[in-house]
C-alpha cells in the first residue's frame, strides 16, 4: 500500500524515527508561522534557547489577534514582535494586514510542504494542499533552533466527497455536516484527507473552510489535494510559480474511510456552547437574535463577504440587531471594496470592523449580557466571546445574512430568493507593503521590551511525591478558553505572571486564589476532568499559567492533542483515569497523594494516588513515550533542552 499524501509529506520531513501511526516522529517543517498572541511566549522563549537566527526557512509573525489597543500593552507587542522579527530573521505581518491564516493562504502556503504554526486553525491551509499543524509556543521555538519537531504520526481518514452544494448551501455547512458526523468519535491523533469527485466543485477558499474547522474536531490537519482549482488560485494570487500537483497515489491507504455528499448538506449551525454541537439550521430556525458577526479565518474571505453583501444589498438588518462584519485580510477588504460590496453592507447597517481576529476572540464586539450572537467563527465556547453568558451560534454567511435581515435566526433557503452568486476576481489586488520582511542588519538586535513584557517562569523538576489538593472538578469538552480566557484579559500574554489571575475566571471564579493559598502552604493543586480536556486554542498559556498556579497534575478522561504537549512541555504531568468509577470517587476538595509519582513514571505503565483521609488507592495510567516522560522530570521542555546541552 503506498503512504496517503499526508503521510508522504510529513516523510519527506522526518527527521527522526519511523512512519508509523500512533508513534512519536521527529519532523522539519518547511515553514514557521506565529502570531501575536502566542508569539511573544514564543519569542521570550527562543531567547532562552539561545539562538541567533532563524536560517534557510521561511517564517512569519502575523499580528492579528491582539489588536484593540486599550492601553498601551498592545503597541508594546507589535514593538517587541517587530524587532524579534529582526532579530531571528522572520517576516512581520502588520496589525491591520489581516489574519494570519487568510493571509497565509494568500501570499505564502505551497502545496506539499509542511508547515507548523502556533495556533490551531493553521490547518486552514490544508485547503491549499499544506500540511499544516498547529503546535504549541515553546515547540515551535524549539523548531525554530532547527531541532525536531516532535508529534504522534495520526491516523488518516479519508474523507470522499461527492455531488456539489446546493444553491445557499456553503463550505461552512459542509463542515458542520462533517462535525456532526465525527464529534462522538475520538479524532485525537487523526488527520482527515480529502479526495473524490466533489473535491473539484470546491474552490481553494471553500476547502480552506473547511479545514479550517477541522481544527474543532481536534484533528491533527486536514488536507486537500492541490489540482486545477488550486493553480488558478495561485494564478490570481500571481504565486503561479508555487503551484504543484498533489494527489493521493491510486493504491494509498487509510485507516478508514467516510462519504460525504455535498449535494445533500443543508444549512447548519452550531449551538452553544460548543463548535460540536452542529444541527440543521431548520432545528432552531426563529430563535430571537441580538447580534450578527462574520468573518475570521473561517469565513471572512472574498467569496463569504460577497454573498453576504448581495443578500443584504439594498435591504436594512432587522433593527433590534446590530450586526458587524471584518474582511479577514487587507486584500480582501480592498477586493470587496473596489466591486462596491462594502457599500453595500454598510448602507444595510453593517459596522465595519478592521481585518483582524477582534470579534472572534472577544476582543472587542462582545455581545450584550444574556443575549444571542450569530457568528460565522469557528469556536462558541462559554465566555469567548467576551460576555460570560451570551450564546453564540456558528453558521455560515449565508445564513448570517438571512438572520440579519430578519433578526431571526433564519435558514437563508427560507428568504425564498434565488442564491447569490459571486464570481472570484481573477486577479486579486496585491500589495505585501504591509508584510516587512527581515532587514539585514549587521549589529546584534535589542528586543523591544515594554512593561507589560515579562520573562517566562522558570519550573523545577518533578518532585519524587506530591501531596495535592482536588481544587477543581469539570466535566466533558473544558476548552483552552475556559481555561484560561482570552477576551479583555488576552493583552496579558506576555506577562504569565498577571495573567494566571485569570485562569477558569468565567467558569470557576476564585481558582487562581485558592491554588496561590495551596502554594503558600507548599502543597500542590490538582485538576480533575472528564474527555477532551484543553480542546480548542493552542494557547500555551492555558499550561504555563496554570502551573504557576502550582497544578502538578491533570487527571482527565482524555486529553487533546496540542493542550497535552503544553502540559507536557510546561511540567504539568497529564494523567487519565482507567474507568467512570474513580473518576466519579474523586471529589471536588479532596487530598491526594502521589507517593512515587517521579519513579512510576518511568517505571511503570499507571501512577498510584492515595486520599489521606479516606485511605482509599487508586491508579491511573500515563500513556506517554519516553520522550515526554524525560520532560516531565526534569520539569518541562525548556529545561530538558538546557540539560541536554549541558
Ligand atoms: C483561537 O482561535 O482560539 C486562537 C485565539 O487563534 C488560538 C490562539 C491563541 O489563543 O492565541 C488558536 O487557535 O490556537
Ligand atoms: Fe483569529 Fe478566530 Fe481565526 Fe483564531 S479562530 S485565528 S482568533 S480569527
Amino acid at each position: 500500500m503506498a503512504a496517503n499524501m499526508t503521510h508522504d509529506v510529513l516523510s519527506r520531513c522526518l527527521m527522526h524515527g519511523k512512519l508509523r501511526t500512533g508513534e512519536e516522529i521527529g519532523v522539519r517543517a518547511d515553514q514557521l508561522l506565529t502570531q501575536d498572541g502566542t508569539g511573544t511566549m514564543v519569542f521570550l522563549q527562543l531567547e532562552k534557547l539561545g539562538t541567533s537566527r532563524l536560517k534557510g526557512r521561511f517564517a512569519i509573525c502575523y499580528v492579528d489577534h491582539n489588536t484593540l489597543g486599550e492601553g498601551p500593552e498592545n503597541a508594546d507587542d507589535h514593538r517587541f514582535l517587530r524587532s524579534a522579527c529582526e532579530r531571528f530573521r522572520l517576516h512581520f505581518s502588520r496589525p491591520g494586514n489581516g489574519i494570519g491564516h487568510q493571509v497565509h493562504l494568500e501570499r505564502f502556503a505551497v502545496p506539499g510542504q509542511l508547515l507548523l504554526g502556533a495556533d490551531s486553525h493553521v490547518t486552514t491551509l490544508g485547503g491549499l494542499g499544506m500540511l499544516a499543524i498547529g503546535t504549541g509556543g515553546l515547540e515551535l521555538a524549539v523548531a525554530m533552533t532547527g531541532s525536531p519537531h516532535y508529534l504522534i504520526c495520526p491516523a488518516v481518514i479519508r474523507v470522499v466527497l461527492g455531488g456539489q452544494l446546493a444553491p445557499w448551501c456553503s463550505a461552512k455547512d459542509a463542515v458542520l455536516h462533517i462535525i456532526e458526523r465525527l464529534a462522538q468519535r475520538n479524532c485525537v491523533g487523526v488527520s482527515l484527507e480529502y479526495d473524490g469527485p466533489g473535491v473539484k466543485n470546491l474552490s481553494v477558499a471553500q476547502r480552506a473552510t473547511i479545514a479550517n474547522m477541522g481544527a474543532e474536531l481536534g484533528l491533527t490537519s486536514s488536507l486537500f489535494p492541490a489540482d486545477e482549482r488550486t493553480r488558478a488560485f495561485l494564478a490570481a494570487q500571481g504565486r503561479a510559480r508555487d503551484y504543484r500537483r498533489l494527489a493521493p497515489k491510486k493504491s494509498a491507504g487509510y485507516d478508514d474511510e467516510i462519504q460525504v455528499d455535498l449535494s445533500r448538506v443543508v444549512p447548519m449551525v452550531a449551538l452553544p456552547p460548543s463548535p460540536l454541537k452542529a444541527v440543521p439550521v431548520r432545528d432552531v430556525a426563529g430563535l430571537d437574535v441580538q447580534q450578527v458577526a462574520v468573518g475570521s479565518c473561517t469565513n471572512g474571505g472574498f467569496y463569504d463577504i460577497a454573498r453576504l453583501a448581495m443578500v443584504v444589498r439594498k435591504r436594512k438588518i432587522h433593527p433590534e440587531l446590530s450586526a458587524v462584519v471584518a474582511p479577514a485580510s487587507r486584500q480582501v477588504f480592498q477586493a470587496l471594496l473596489t466591486k462596491g460590496y462594502l457599500a453595500d453592507l454598510s448602507a444595510a447597517g453593517f459596522r465595519l470592523a478592521e481585518s483582524v481576529c477582534g470579534f472572534c476572540i472577544g476582543h472587542g464586539h462582545a455581545p450584550a449580557s444574556g443575549s444571542v450572537s450569530v457568528r460565522t467563527s469557528n469556536r462558541n465556547f462559554i465566555g469567548r466571546c467576551g460576555t460570560r453568558d451570551a450564546r453564540v451560534y456558528l453558521v455560515s454567511p449565508e445564513t448570517a445574512a438571512a438572520t440579519a435581515l430578519t433578526g431571526k435566526l433564519t435558514d437563508p433557503r427560507d428568504l425564498r430568493r434565488p442564491a447569490p452568486r459571486v464570481r472570484e476576481p481573477a486577479r486579486y489586488p496585491i500589495d505585501d507593503t504591509s508584510i516587512l520582511p527581515p532587514t539585514r542588519k549587521r549589529k546584534p538586535v535589542e528586543l523591544h521590551r515594554g512593561p507589560n513584557i515579562v520573562d517566562p517562569p522558570v519550573n523545577e523538576p518533578l518532585p519524587a511525591s506530591i501531596q495535592a489538593e482536588v481544587v477543581l472538578k469539570v466535566g466533558d469538552g473544558i476548552s483552552t478558553d475556559e481555561i484560561l480566557p482570552a477576551g479583555r484579559w488576552l493583552k496579558y500574554r506576555s506577562n504569565v505572571q498577571r495573567y494566571a489571575r485569570h485562569a477558569f475566571a468565567d467558569i470557576a471564579p476564585g481558582f487562581a486564589e485558592r491554588a496561590l493559598e495551596n502554594l503558600e502552604h507548599e502543597t500542590f493543586t490538582v485538576i480533575v476532568a472528564g474527555e477532551g480536556y484543553g480542546q480548542g486554542s493552542s494557547r500555551e498559556h492555558a499550561a504555563m499559567c496554570v502551573r504557576l498556579l502550582g497544578v502538578r497534575v491533570i487527571l482527565a478522561k482524555s486529553f487533546e492533542r496540542i493542550h497535552l504537549t503544553n502540559l507536557i512541555n510546561h511540567g504539568i504531568v497529564p494523567l487519565r483515569f482507567l474507568d467512570q468509577r474513580t473518576y466519579d470517587r474523586i471529589q471536588q476538595d479532596d487530598y491526594l497523594e502521589l507517593p512515587w509519582i517521579a519513579r512510576e513514571l518511568r517505571k511503570s505503565e499507571t501512577v498510584s494516588l492515595r486520599n489521606p483521609d479516606t485511605s482509599v488507592e487508586y491508579k491511573v495510567k500515563h500513556g506517554l513515550t519516553r520522550r515526554q516522560i524525560k520532560i516531565l522530570l526534569a520539569g518541562g521542555l525548556g529545561n530538558y533542552i538546557s540539560r541536554q546541552q549541558a
